[in-house]
């Protein structure tokens, strides 16, 4: 390791590179010494003038985004933000979300990137694990203002210095202290931060969350080096290039959208990027025809809702400028799979990957039986996959095992989690995806299913244990086990099985409102609440979830007739 490359912030917490694995992926030219804001300093150099964001009304170059970034770069600096520090940043799909994050990176500040549906359970979680000096939220969405919810989060971290908006900054009567609005924040046209405040490539960059399995969902520390190889290579396999338009129709900050080749790959790629405000199809599809988007990447429940608008004609927009429509977050079924291309007129690729690392992607070129049937082949040539059975021993080629994977992108631990960290990776630094697979001959990956406590509710990932502790915390509710039941649209839904405590009664409304209003995010309320004597048990005593998950399933069958 150079001087140089030693010379990085260690932040406290955080599981290193061994010297001799970051020396080897240096050495095999996977890491290549890049900072996003250097990054993105290169691109507005090589094309000032070239439309690099298109979001609502804002229309940005390369070198206005550029501008922008270090304008408040330095006044995120001005109110005390410092190199190290981290920011929890709460914003759906404006403009906004990518100055902000760009400016942080300039100072070597760590965006925290909650996603818009968390509420102050998980905020206040965020900013306690990440011990945030500031939080970012956007304006008013609907019903939700995210000052009233900015404002008890500032009553629960007292250590949270500013709240800043990105939008009407005016602050609610029972906030501890006035919000400050990102106009305000901008330094002056022409500001330039400290050049000893850039982070160096092998410092952590920022905190992805992650899906979870446990009561709280883990951060998850991802550096400017490895991300930036997952950028360049995401944007090779995607065909995504200058001329590329790529849409992020998902929540920007959710890995998926912001690194599959995502936002970040296109501006990788010196590409556009279009901010979709709804994934709704008349919303997403209309600007698909209007700025001439490429490629885009959706959840399956996403893509069939665009397929079935299509195939309808109640969405008729034209949609020739398409030429990849990425499927991930959760399994594409083959049968909804193969409609993609007869009705949208575009290559399908089915992408596998986790917030922790790993991403696979099909090929572009590859014929459609494997798009359709595969979850595709990982993008490093030095990844490694194993599937494995309950003793970690590998299973036989092409048995359905646990899957196992380490690589040059692949996380070496959480963030302040090391009770978790022994479970979560073997000592030989393999990391425990909770995913059941089976690993083609060709290396091709289909996923099976899952071994580890948590519902994919259409790619948005639920901890049964955190649904559970919420259950538990209701003085009727004795014992809760949370499973997931199917579901036609979204692939899986959430049903709470519930003992009630001798004597004590509640009904499954109130038990749901009562998640609710613990302040969690919408889509981990249960959808259904069974209440019953007692759980079936496995030889050892422990909760059996698998019968659990079959008593559903077999109550949701329609009566035979
Ligand atoms: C993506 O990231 P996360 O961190 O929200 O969730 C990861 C988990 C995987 O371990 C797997 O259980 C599931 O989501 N998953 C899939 C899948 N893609 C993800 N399960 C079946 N088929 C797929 N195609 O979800 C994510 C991150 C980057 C790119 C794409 C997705």
């Amino acid at each position: 390791m150079s001087p140089e490359q030693d010379a990085g912030r260690v932040l406290d917490g955080v599981v290193p590179w061994p010297p001799a694995l970051a020396e080897r992926w240096r050495a095999l030219g996977y890491w290549r010494g890049e900072t996003f804001g250097g990054m993105l300093r290169d691109r507005a150099i090589d094309h000032p003038d070239r439309l690099a964001l298109v979001a609502g009304e804002d229309r940005w170059t390369y070198g206005e985004l550029d501008a922008r970034a270090d304008r408040l770069a330095v006044g995120f600096r001005s109110i005390g933000v410092a190199p190290g520090d981290r920011v929890v940043v709460q914003l759906g799909n404006v403009a906004a979300f990518v100055e902000i994050v760009f400016g942080l990176f300039r100072i070597g500040a760590l965006p925290v990137f909650a996603l818009p549906p968390h509420r102050r359970t998980e905020i206040v979680s965020f900013c306690e694990q990440a011990e945030a000096v500031a939080y970012v939220i956007g304006a008013r969405d609907g019903a939700f203002d995210p000052r009233t919810l900015a404002a008890e989060v500032q009553r629960d971290v007292p250590g949270l210095a500013h709240v800043v908006v990105a939008g009407d900054a005016s602050t609610p009567p029972h906030a501890l202290r006035p919000f400050v609005s990102l106009e305000s924040v901008r330094a002056p046209a022409g500001a330039t931060p400290a050049a000893e405040d850039a982070p160096q490539p092998s410092d952590v960059a920022f905190l992805q969350l992650s899906g979870g399995s446990t009561g709280v969902p883990k951060l998850i520390p991802r550096t400017h080096d490895e991300y930036l190889y997952t950028l360049r290579r995401s944007a090779e396999v995607c065909g995504l290039d200058g001329e590329g338009v790529y849409m992020a129709t998902l929540p920007a900050a959710h890995n998926f959208p912001l690194s599959s080749p995502g936002i970040m790959g296109a501006f990788h790629a010196g590409s556009r990027v279009v901010l979709a405000p709804s994934p709704d199809p008349d919303t997403a599809l209309g600007l698909i025809a209007a700025e001439g988007v490429t490629i885009t990447g959706i959840v399956p429940p996403l893509a069939l809702v665009w397929l079935d608008a299509v195939e309808a004609g109640t969405s008729t927009h034209d949609l020739s400028s398409l030429r990849v429509l990425q499927v991930g977050g959760a399994k594409f079924s083959a049968e909804a799979a193969r409609r993609v291309r007869p009705v949208l007129g575009c290559t399908l690729q089915q992408v596998f990957g986790m917030a922790e690392g790993l991403v696979c992607y099909t090929g572009l070129d590859d014929d459609e039986e494997t798009i359709v049937t595969t979850q595709g082949r990982p993008m490093a040539e030095h990844d490694e996959i194993l599937a494995v059975d309950d003793d970690d021993e590998p299973v036989a080629d092409g048995d359905v095992g646990s899957l196992l994977t380490r690589g040059p992108y692949t996380i070496q631990g959480y963030y302040r989690a090391d009770e978790h960290n022994a479970r979560a990776f073997t000592p030989d630094g393999w990391y425990r995806t909770g995913d059941l697979v089976r690993i083609r001959r060709d290396g091709r990956v289909v996923v099976e299913g899952r071994d580890k406590d948590q519902i994919n509710r259409g790619g948005e990932k639920i901890a049964a244990e955190e649904v559970e502790n919420h259950l538990l915390a209701h003085p009727a509710v004795h014992d809760a086990a949370v499973v997931a039941m199917p579901d036609p649209y979204l692939g899986e839904r959430t049903c709470a099985f519930v003992v009630l405590r001798e004597g004590a009664s509640a009904r499954a409304p109130e038990l749901r409102r009562f998640v609710r209003e613990r302040g969690l995010a919408e889509f981990k309320v249960p959808d259904r609440v069974e209440l019953v004597d007692a759980f079936p048990r496995t030889n050892v005593g422990k909760v059996s979830k698998k019968d659990l998950r079959a008593d559903i399933a077999r109550r949701l069958e329609p009566a035979d007739t």
